[in-house]
């Protein structure tokens, strides 16, 4: 096989990878078991492709800048490679000092994407019409297939060795603390936990022109219950029993086209204004008040959806005209 196609096939494996990755990070229902079984197929084709890729290295002759770009390139992607194999056979209960296995897969992926497209433009690899031969389509045929052969095979060492990784949710996410209350608390990036006055804090409810204050003695009335499952992307899943008020409860029949969460630290998330009874802005969790950690005194519970959805320390919800889609598919901090 070429040295160019190789490159390029890698590459491409690398992009399929990303957008996979990213698809299954957004996806908190069922079908988020395809977007993660075509990510570890990648990664896995990835290292097939490695024996091939190590012999192209020993033979370049590329000016030393570029050496040096792929150098880092290929270790950040090794990096992410070994941490995900990891965190799908090991569990998340490795640390690498604060982080585990699933945020050090993560973040190397991140950093590598600026020096994966330098040595896109550094190396002009562009796919050619010849590299869509008959040939080369069963050669990229017989990778895929290697590649599920390979996912097979790790998934069987899972079960026949009793591995943590064989009880992994759809998402890829492991059990913890399920209907007890006691679960993880996890900021998305760089928010930090609130300690809110229960007494001063009010909850605004604004639609349109109107808009209404809600003491915490008024929405605790609200007993709605769902028992639920919060799915963090850093790995962890946990089924809790929430109660408090349902959206459509407190939004009644105000109309627009979105909801707007908003907490106390700017996190905001949108979402359909038709989603409204399927959300709760929750005030407890198995049965207590929710703590600090959890999002004192109210924190959104949205089943079926990751769990950066689930805003914490919410002071508005608001319902306006702008699409849902209109925002980050991630929030930034
Ligand atoms: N305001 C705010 N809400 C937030 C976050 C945050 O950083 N800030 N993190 C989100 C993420 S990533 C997750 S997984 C859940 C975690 O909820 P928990 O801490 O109650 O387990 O809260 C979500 N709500
Ligand atoms: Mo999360």
């Amino acid at each position: 096989m070429s040295s160019r196609r190789t490159n390029l096939a890698l590459l491409l494996l690398l992009g399929v990878a990303l957008l996979t990755g990213a698809l299954a990070f957004a996806t908190g229902t069922g079908w988020a078991r395809w977007p993660v079984m075509a990510h570890g197929m990648a990664g896995l084709a990835i290292v097939l492709l490695a024996p091939w890729k190590s012999a192209i290295a020993r033979r370049s002759h590329r000016p030393s800048a570029e050496r040096a770009t792929s150098l880092v390139l290929t270790v950040l992607v090794v990096i992410a490679l070994v941490s995900g194999i990891l965190f799908v056979t090991a569990g998340r209960g490795l640390r690498y000092g604060p982080l585990n296995a699933m945020q050090v897969h993560v973040g190397a992926a991140l950093v590598a994407i600026p020096f994966a497209v330098y040595h896109v433009i550094a190396t002009r690899l562009l796919p050619r019409r010849t590299d869509f031969s008959r040939r080369n389509l069963l050669r990229a045929g017989l990778l895929g297939g290697a590649a599920a052969v390979a996912y097979g095979l790790v998934e069987g060492a899972n079960r026949l060795l009793g591995l943590p990784g064989a009880d992994r949710r759809f998402t890829g996410s492991y059990e913890t603390g399920s209907m007890t209350g006691n679960f993880p608390t996890t900021q998305w990036l760089d928010d930090e936990v609130q300690d809110i006055d229960r007494d001063a804090w009010r909850l605004q409810v604004i639609a349109g022109d109107r808009s209404a204050s809600l003491d915490y003695a008024r929405l605790a009335r609200y007993d709605d219950a769902v028992t639920t499952v919060l799915d963090c992307t850093s790995g962890w899943y946990s089924t809790q029993e929430w109660r408090g008020a349902r959206l459509d409860a407190l939004l009644d029949d105000a109309a627009g086209e979105s909801i707007v969460v908003r907490s106390a630290t700017g996190y905001t998330r949108r979402f359909p204004r038709s989603d409204a009874a399927g959300l709760l802005l929750a005030t407890r969790v198995a049965g207590e008040p929710l703590s600090a950690g959890h999002g004192a005194p109210a924190r959104l519970v949205a089943p079926g959806r990751r769990g950066f959805w689930w805003v914490k320390w919410v002071v508005s919800i608001e319902v306006d005209d702008r699409p849902w889609w209109l925002q980050l598919p991630f929030p930034a901090t």
